[in-house]
């Protein structure tokens, strides 16, 4: 592993000769960060022993796998439904290399060496790459136009499968030393860079994440070229004279792909929600990698838009069923919330970036966020069942249908299962980060790391039981002592009376309580720095820090913008939010209130959703007689579990959103309503 990671570096510094741009701050390594995590280890464990193999096996059965066989043979007809159904086998080989530099697994290494022989075979001799045509070159899928790229803006997805081959040959080359699926990376991005250029085609990718790609592949090579095609492809965006800009339909006015305005000029975030989380990460990459300041200025202000207006209150992007898409300014509608999983995965990465860049904990503070609630509620507990979009609420009433109250084993569009597999075990790598002589801690995850800062190893051990309980220990032992270095450990925003950056949701009250931090039991000062409490030692082995961050149930209100959360709650404990479910509360959520004074306790139960804490109240609850002629309230007790565990045992209703009290009362009639979905 050593001999990979210092390949990487020379390589890039080598071809630019000094004079190295890229992120300020650097992320320490997944490979660096052993979990021992009883939250976390566990969702390692089950991505490795459940989620991958059933990946692999739906890729098999669906015949994803065929559809590369066919390739290779030239014969037959592609069998899926989606041209981009080759990317379900390039995010799982992406997820298992990462999972197997956690967990050794002969036999999965064998079935990935021989997948990757399968892909190459489907390969072109000139590289391209692309089961949906060369099966059969003379009738393509429909989607994939008579001829290479030439539907490449709309729906072909060619450059998008063409970005997940290089993100799996990327994880797969840095966690196994091999070459053999980036050497057929490598081939493919050639061409690319030989058809796609200012003076050859031009395109803006239909669904964007080649940039992303095509920057990890210049980390390995140094090949210029390849940084900027991903440059190119960016500074494409907004330049097709076909659309109407002026039409409010996102489709015809080219907003649905980012493609309306050039990327300089955006500053809101629309569109497609998946497509504009991977087109800003890619943004922050190429700003990083050549100080493109028109870059940074517009992802900070799409930053501020999405993390002002358009995300709920759990992390999820993309309000919009239509597209799934965002939605305008304030537009969170629960009922129809759309929240697609794949969309929560992208926030992570595009965040994860903000914060390379800028270093500051805001950006951590909505990666934690998302991670822990909105990104993690789309996966069972079982490591197999999931949700594609995540609703904010569940109400089995005449008016009401919701989008997904049930998880499912796989999807047509499979996206989110399989972008869960890459993701998951790759959260070890955004627990640290460092600069100089500094370390970040941002992350609370039980863990054995050791770092190399200014060329000396220093281990840190995380002891904690996050999300649960806010005392936090960090054992530092630097390998030669004494070491003088900076601590920076994140405060998250809860744990200051801020519920999120900006102001689209609040505590309803300020907590007096303040987190408290101890260097071998002596309580200390601390200076903040971007949300950092920044620890100036000269540090010896064995240094222990404790910090104790306060844990109390907190209500969050809405900005009053946001129509649909008026007067109403939602509850948080540490980065957890909660909602009510049927189970726990005598079959039925859409009755209870929550008074703003509401007291709450928690308490962990071992036995419940594989080890949650529970917060319970007494609260009032409507409840209409037997005759249906009589409305009152009752006082019951209350359970709220994390958000992330819902829709484990069985199907009804759930709540995120609760009324603080009665405006008013609705008197339904029995016909049905029903929503539709449309992409
Ligand atoms: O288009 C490829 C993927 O399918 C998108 O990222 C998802 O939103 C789904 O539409
Ligand atoms: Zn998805």
């Amino acid at each position: 592993m050593k001999k990979i990671l210092l390949l990487l570096g020379v390589c890039v510094a080598t071809t630019t000769l000094g004079q190295v741009k890229d992120y300020p701050f650097k992320a320490v390594s997944f490979t660096a960060v052993r979990v021992t995590d009883s939250f976390w280890l566990p969702r390692l464990r089950i991505n490795h022993m459940v989620t991958i193999p059933a990946s692999f096996e739906r890729c098999e059965s669906t015949g994803r796998v065929r559809n590369f066989e066919m390739a290779a043979a030239h014969s037959g007809k592609f069998c899926t439904t989606f041209p981009f159904d080759d990317t379900d086998i390039y995010k799982t080989i992406e997820g298992a290399s990462f999972s197997l530099s956690l967990f050794p697994d002969k036999k999965l290494s064998a079935y990935i060496d021989s997948l990757i022989i399968k892909i190459g075979k489907a390969q072109e001799p000139d590289g391209y790459l692309y089961t949906a045509r060369t099966i059969n070159p003379a009738s393509p899928h429909e989607w994939a136009g008579t001829e290479r790229w030439i539907k490449e803006r709309e729906l072909s997805h060619e450059l998008y499968n063409a970005g997940h081959l290089y993100e799996a040959a990327f994880a797969h080359y840095y966690a196994t030393g091999k070459r053999s699926l980036l050497d057929i990376a490598l081939k493919n991005a050639d061409l690319v860079c030989s058809v796609f250029g200012p003076d050859k085609k031009h395109v803006a990718p239909g669904h964007e994440i080649v940039e992303m790609g095509l920057v990890k592949l210049y980390r390995i090579t140094g090949k210029k070229e390849y940084l900027e095609t991903a440059k190119f492809f960016i500074s494409e965006r907004g330049h097709y004279m076909g659309y109407d800009t002026n039409s409010k339909d996102p489709w015809k006015s080219g907003a649905y792909w980012q493609d309306n305005k050039p990327v300089t000029e955006q500053y809101e975030a629309e569109g497609h929600a998946v497509r504009a989380g991977y087109l800003y990460a890619a943004m922050a990459d190429v700003a990083a990698l050549t100080g493109d300041e028109g870059l940074l200025h517009a992802i900070d202000t799409i930053w501020m838009n999405m993390v002002s207006k358009k995300m709920y209150v759990q992390g999820g992007l993309g309000a919009v069923p239509s597209g799934e898409r965002f939605g305008d300014n304030y537009e969170l509608p629960n009922a129809t919330a759309y929240n697609e999983t794949c969309a929560s995965i992208a926030s992570v990465y595009w965040n994860y970036r903000m914060f390379l860049l800028h270093g500051d904990s805001k950006y951590m503070d909505i990666l934690e966020k998302t991670l822990y609630n909105g990104l993690i509620s789309g996966l069972g507990l079982d490591g197999k069942s999931f949700f594609y979009s995540n609703a904010m609420e569940i109400k089995n009433s005449f008016s009401h249908k919701n989008l997904e109250p049930e998880r499912s084993g796989w999807f047509d569009c499979s996206c989110c299962p399989t972008n869960l597999t890459r993701l998951i075990p790759s959260i070890p790598g955004y627990v640290y980060a460092q600069k100089d002589d500094n370390i970040y801690v941002n992350l609370f995850i039980a863990s054995n790391a050791t770092l190399t800062l200014q060329n000396r190893a220093v281990n840190i051990e995380q002891q904690n039981s996050y999300p649960w309980d806010g005392d936090l220990v960090f054992k530092i032992s630097p390998e030669k002592t004494p070491a003088a270095f900076n601590l920076l450990i994140r405060i998250p925003g809860w744990a200051q009376n801020e519920a999120v950056p900006l102001d689209l949701y609040k505590f309803t009250t300020s907590s007096d309580k303040k987190p408290v931090i101890k260097v071998n039991g002596q309580p200390v000062e601390y200076e903040m720095k971007k949300g950092y409490a920044s620890l100036t030692r000269t540090w010896k082995k064995n240094d222990r820090v404790e910090v104790l961050l306060p844990m109390e149930v907190r209500k969050i209100k809405a900005n009053e913008m946001i129509k649909d959360d008026i007067g109403k709650v939602a509850l948080q404990r540490g980065p957890v939010i909660y909602c009510g479910e049927w189970v726990d509360n005598n079959g039925k959520t859409s009755n209870i209130i929550i008074p703003y004074d509401a007291v709450f306790t928690s308490a962990y139960e071992p036995g419940m959703l594989n080890g949650v804490e529970v917060i319970n109240s007494n609260v009032p609850v409507v409840v209409i007689d037997e005759s249906g002629q009589t409305v009152s309230t009752v006082q019951r007790k209350f359970t709220a579990i994390p958000y992330y565990a819902w829709a484990n045992r069985g199907k009804g209703e759930m709540m995120v959103w609760f009324p603080g009290k009665i405006n008013d009362i609705d008197l339904l009639t029995d016909r049905p309503v029903s929503n539709t979905i449309s992409k």
